[in-house]
Parts: structure tokens; sequence; C-alpha cells
């Protein structure tokens, strides 16, 4: 049977030809709204019974200079998360995602430029959303700390950094003055406004990394990039049954897990809205995450986490305007980007919703001393 690829990646005909499939897959489509890897659905059709879908992902050597690292986390991580469930009765089949071998036996295919691929089932029944109602935004509180809960026991030596410094704020902050001192494309002129708010929140950017360093916040295993759309959720039951998007799990703080959480969630618009007037942080949102996190940790978090909870929010907010205004700067060589000022706009609605934290920030933290 015809083999059908999009037409911006014929290469994926020699990709797939390395893996196991019960049958040969008939297509091949673009998938979901990632900023990052190139995702595809892969579809195989028995002669007999439903088509059977496969997730294929080349990893985005943009962002991972190492992918054999990325690829060691993710195997020990979903087999970690395997047993766990399985000890506890779970289905792990759709609790965590698995990688499908290829003919050699490898975890995943590296192309003829170094980029591995890998393919995993497609979990069925489950819905991955870019916005939520407030008792589907509640159940991905809950799996994101119940995520970190499961890992609470992982052997955290054995995992790597995928991305060296990748919540380190102070370090982002310094890699945007390297990307305004360059100019490289003559941008800077035109976002005056954006780079005076980044450079008037240098102090802020210290806060978290001093408390680490201070010992009052504690490293712990974290996922580190906990937007909605990194949850799958059960489509019978609303539950969030599979954390995906594994590539950034590592040693990370439970703050910036609640923060990323928050400033993707608890608002009402898309991350790259042009009506600013549109994007506001939505305190009831972040109080009803903050009370299904917590809960979903199972009692994990130390007094000083709760309290810096907040701050996980703002600054999880501010460093991701930093990065999209960063690599709008650099020419967009980081995130996808769909039409050519998207970074830009992206950038403005975290800026807009670090004003809004700033300014409901006592209440932020009422609201975190009231759910505890
Ligand atoms: P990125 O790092 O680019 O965000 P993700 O790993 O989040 O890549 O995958 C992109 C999208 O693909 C997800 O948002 C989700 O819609 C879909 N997806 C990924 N893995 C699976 C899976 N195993 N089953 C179903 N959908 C998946
Ligand atoms: C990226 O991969 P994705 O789309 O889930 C990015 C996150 C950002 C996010 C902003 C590895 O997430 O850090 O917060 O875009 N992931 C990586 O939407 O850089
Ligand atoms: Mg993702």
């Amino acid at each position: 049977m015809k083999l059908y690829l999009p037409e911006d990646a014929p290469q994926l005909e020699r990709i797939l030809a390395a893996f196991s499939f019960p049958v040969p897959p008939v297509a091949a489509v673009h998938y979901g709204c990632g900023h990052i890897n190139d995702t595809y659905c892969v579809l195989c059709q028995p002669p007999e019974g439903d088509c059977i879908r496969y997730i294929l992902q080349g990893l985005s050597t943009a962002a991972f200079p190492d992918q054999a690292v990325v690829m060691d986390n993710f195997e020990k991580i979903t087999t970690f998360l395997r047993q766990k469930l399985l000890a506890l009765g779970e289905d792990a089949s759709r609790g965590t995602l698995s990688l499908i071998p290829t003919h050699g036996g490898n975890t995943y295919y590296t192309d003829e430029n170094g980029r591995a691929w890998r393919l995993m089932p497609y979990v069925e029944g489950t819905d991955c959303l870019q916005q939520a109602t407030p008792e589907l935004f509640a159940a991905s509180a809950k799996a994101f700390g119940r995520f970190q809960y499961l890992l609470c026991d992982f052997p955290v030596e054995t995992l790597r950094e995928t991305i060296v410094k990748f919540h380190d704020t102070e370090d982002r902050l310094l890699k945007f003055k390297q990307a305004l001192q360059a100019d490289s494309l003559g941008r800077a002129e035109a976002v005056r406004d954006e780079i005076d708010f980044v450079l008037a929140r240098e102090q802020d950017c210290s806060v978290l990394q001093s408390a680490l360093k201070a010992g009052i916040l504690p490293l712990r295993v974290t996922h580190n990039d906990t937007k909605l759309n990194n949850i799958l959720f059960d489509r019978a039951t609303g539950e969030g049954i599979c954390v995906i998007d594994l590539d950034t799990t590592m040693p990370g703080l439970s703050v910036n897990d609640f923060g990323d959480s928050i400033r993707f969630g608890a608002n009402h618009s898309a991350e790259d809205e042009k009506d600013l007037s549109k994007v506001n942080f939505d305190i009831e949102l972040y109080e009803i995450y903050a009370k299904s996190f917590i809960e979903g940790a199972h009692g994990g978090l130390t007094e000083a986490e709760l309290e810096y909870l907040p701050w996980g929010a703002r600054l999880m907010t501010l460093e991701c305007g930093i990065r999209f205004l960063t690599d709008y700067l650099s020419g967009d060589t980081y995130f996808h980007i769909h039409y050519p000022e998207q970074n830009l706009d992206r950038c403005r609605t975290q800026f807009k919703l670090v004003r809004d934290m700033e300014e409901q920030f006592e209440q932020m933290h009422a609201v975190i001393r009231a759910v505890c």
C-alpha cells in the first residue's frame, strides 16, 4: 500500500523503515502544538480491525545538544514510572509513555544529521488540550503534583541535565543580554519597552536561584515543562492520566513545575494572543491549581516550597517571556514559529501576566496560606 507523507518530510520513509510495525504504516501526518520537537502521528491499518496509531518524534537539535542524554533519561524515567504504576495496580500502558524499538533493538533511530527519532504508542482515548475548564485544570494540577510524588525516590544521580541551566533565570537573563548586545537582526530598537521591562526586573531573576543556593529550596526530580498540553486527559473520566514531554525531566525546583502551569493555564488567552486586553491572570484558576497540585504531591512539599509557590509562578512567566524575547532578537532559532512576530507576541503576553501577578502578589501568597 502507498505510504502518504507530508510534502515537507520525505525523509520519514527511511526513518519509519527503521522501526518494527505490525503492518507497514500507511501514513504519517504533522501532529500536536509543541514548540520544540517535530511530532508526527503514524497510522497502520491491519487487514481487520481499527487503525493503530503511533507518535513519531524527531528531537530538536537546537534544544537538545546531546540527544543520547535525552533518550537515556527518557528510558530511565518511563521504566521507573511503569514499575511504580504496576506496583500500585494501575494501567501503566496509559499512565506513562513507552518506546518502540528499532529493528536493531535500539530505543531510537539516529539519522544522518545526528538527530534522534523515537516511536511511541499513541495513548488512545485521551485528549491533549490547549485550554481547559476549571475541572480539567484541577485534574492537570493533580497529575503534575503526583508526577513529582511518584518520582520522589527516583535515583536522581542517574539523570543528566538535558539542557544545562534550563530554569536558571539568572543565566536566562545573561543570555538575553548577550542576544541584545549582538542584536544580529537589528530588532532591538523596535522592542525597547520589552527590553526595559526585563532590565527593570534583574533582581527578581535571582530570587529562586538564591533560595536554592542557600539550601532553602530542595532540588528534586521535576518535569520542568508543565504546560497544560503536556498532559493527556482520559476522555471518559477527565482525569490527567499521562504526563508527556519528558525531555526536560531532570533535577529542578518543584515551585517551577507549579509556576509553569500557572503561567500557561491561569488565564483565558492563547500564549501568542495579540490583543493584550484579553490576557489577564486569573487568581481563581491559580487557587484551583494550587489546591490540586498540593494534594497531588501527597504532602511532599516543604514549608519553604509552599511559601515560594507564588514566586515560581511569577518567575517562570518572566523567564519564559525573556526566552521568547531572546529568541526573537536572535532570529527565532529555538521555538517553532508560524508567523514572523510570533515570539514577540508570546513575549508580550508573558510580560502582561507578570505585571498582573506583581499587582496581586500579596493575594497570591494569601491563597497558598488558605489552601494549605
Ligand atoms: P514538544 O516537546 O514539541 O512539545 P510533545 O512531546 O509535547 O512535543 O508532543 C507534541 C504533542 O504530541 C503533544 O502535545 C500531544 O498532543 C501529542 N503527543 C505526544 N505524545 C503522545 C502520545 N504518546 N499519545 C498521544 N499524543 C501524544
Ligand atoms: C516549550 O516543548 P513545549 O512546546 O512543551 C519549551 C518550554 C516553554 C514552552 C513555552 C524544551 O515547551 O520550556 O516553556 O515551549 N520547552 C523547551 O510554550 O524549551
Ligand atoms: Mg510539549
